[in-house]
């Protein structure tokens, strides 16, 4: 039968479902699906669905292919439609079966636009037909990918690139670095956020210089986690800083951070810098008592390999390894987005430190859920966290042209708004 185009419904099953949520993947596959057939490639948009699937569609001369996953189903719907002699669309198909991993398939081939039921008039185009010569789509490629950090309640979302310019998965986690719109290059460790180029001095600089000036004569310094480089980038501005430990589980992470995120991972080579890819947990446990003047806990979420960075145990052995007037610095979640770590780590740090010596602090952090994040600090000695001197605080932020800190940063940092303290209590 004689007709326009030929279109095949394709139900591709037994697909690798990685490779189903992956749009960057499935972009390029389905352009390149077009290109071996013959096809001319004009345009395509493809959309990431959080958590799981992926529409789009690639637009050719010759009509077009679109799909739609289900990876929690490994399956596929595509549709394959050509016109012109030329295109063939099994070809697009035999690719795709490969690309996606299809253990099984099933696909129907309908001809469109029966030639014997048509009628071809000829029409005046006139101006419409210029326009249309000159009409240019603006983009190639006009993705729309979004990466989401969410619990069952609340998110945050970051529309990236697609482009996943590294992603490794160890018997630990997955590590991964997206390019992001807004943000910059992000570090992301299962579907999580760490930290991305363009916020991540909030962080840093408030995980290290709050305490370091408190503490005013710190010499000694164990990391715990840190693997981005963005905690050793900010402790090792302070000239008393002698030595600095870390111990990082994961070194893909400092992979990632010294191929992609390059303004944080600028100290690694630094001659004070003593680095050690292993467990912090253990390294904690098995450390000389009175060790270190400070200790920051600059881990991930507690879930995973970070799960023990906030157990009992692990800070009664940091309390061990800080000498007398050491100081313990640890990531602690957000009360808006995790509240029930954020306070059980509280009441933890109190048993240990007791109720005066164990302190909260309050950062803003964009890219994390709910934006609202914190710091909580255990000290040995009486130290006051309020305590310090404004002019030393600001010259320091200005000599080192910091983007977050400076004094009055500090107390704010501290101050407690009515709904935390409650949460607290
Ligand atoms: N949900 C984000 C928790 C932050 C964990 N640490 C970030 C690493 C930055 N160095």
């Amino acid at each position: 039968m004689a007709s326009l185009g030929r279109h095949i419904l394709v139900e591709f099953i037994g697909c690798n479902p990685m490779v189903l949520n992956d749009v960057a993947l499935i972009e390029q596959g389905m352009v390149k699906a077009a290109e071996k057939a013959d096809a001319t490639v004009i345009n395509s948009t493809f959309h990431h669905f959080s958590p799981f699937g992926v529409s789009g569609v690639v637009v050719i001369q010759e009509s077009h292919l679109a799909i739609h996953t289900w990876p929690e189903y490994q399956y596929a719907a595509v549709d394959l439609f050509t016109c012109g002699g030329h295109v063939d669309p099994w070809i697009s198909f035999d690719y795709l079966k490969e690309v996606f991993g299809a253990k099984n398939y099933s696909a129907l081939e309908m001809r469109r636009g029966n030639l014997s039921l048509l009628e071809r008039v000829d029409f005046e185009m006139g101006r419409l037909a210029k326009q249309n010569l000159d009409y240019k789509n603006p983009d190639f490629y006009n993705r729309n990918v979004w990466f989401t950090d969410k619990d069952d309640n609340q998110a945050m979302s970051l529309r990236y690139t697609g482009e996943v310019l590294f992603d490794k998965r160890s018997e630990l986690q997955r590590v991964r670095v997206l390019d992001t719109y807004a943000y910059g290059k992000m570090l992301v460790i299962d579907n999580m956020v760490m930290t991305t180029d363009r916020d991540e001095f909030h962080y840093h600089e408030m995980i290290s210089h709050p305490m370091m000036l408190v503490h005013g004569n710190v010499k000694n310094v164990l990391v715990i986690g840190g693997g981005d480089g963005g905690s050793i980038r900010e402790v090792l501005k302070h000239d008393n800083v002698e030595k600095v430990t870390m111990v990082e589980i994961d070194e893909n992470v400092i992979d990632a951070s010294k191929q992609f995120l390059t303004k944080l991972s600028v100290e690694f080579d630094n001659p004070k810098l003593n680095l050690i890819i292993g467990d912090g947990i253990k390294y904690v446990a098995e450390a000389p008592s009175g060790t270190f003047d400070l200790i920051l806990v600059d881990g991930s979420d507690p879930v995973g390999p970070a799960e023990g960075l906030f157990s009992k145990t692990f800070f009664t052995n940091c309390y061990k390894a800080l000498n007398d007037k050491g100081v313990l610095v640890v990531q602690g979640e957000s009360p808006r987005f995790g509240e029930k770590a954020f306070v059980d780590l509280y009441h933890t740090l109190k048993d240990i430190f007791k109720r005066e010596r164990t302190h909260v602090m309050l950062f803003n952090q964009p890219t994390y859920p709910s934006g609202i994040w914190s710091f909580h600090v255990g000290t040995k000695s009486d130290l006051d966290p309020l305590a310090v001197d404004k002019r030393r605080a600001n010259d320091f932020a200005e000599k080192h042209d910091l983007n977050f800190y400076n004094y009055l940063v500090h107390l704010g940092a501290f101050a407690m708004p009515g709904y935390i303290k409650k949460m607290l209590s």
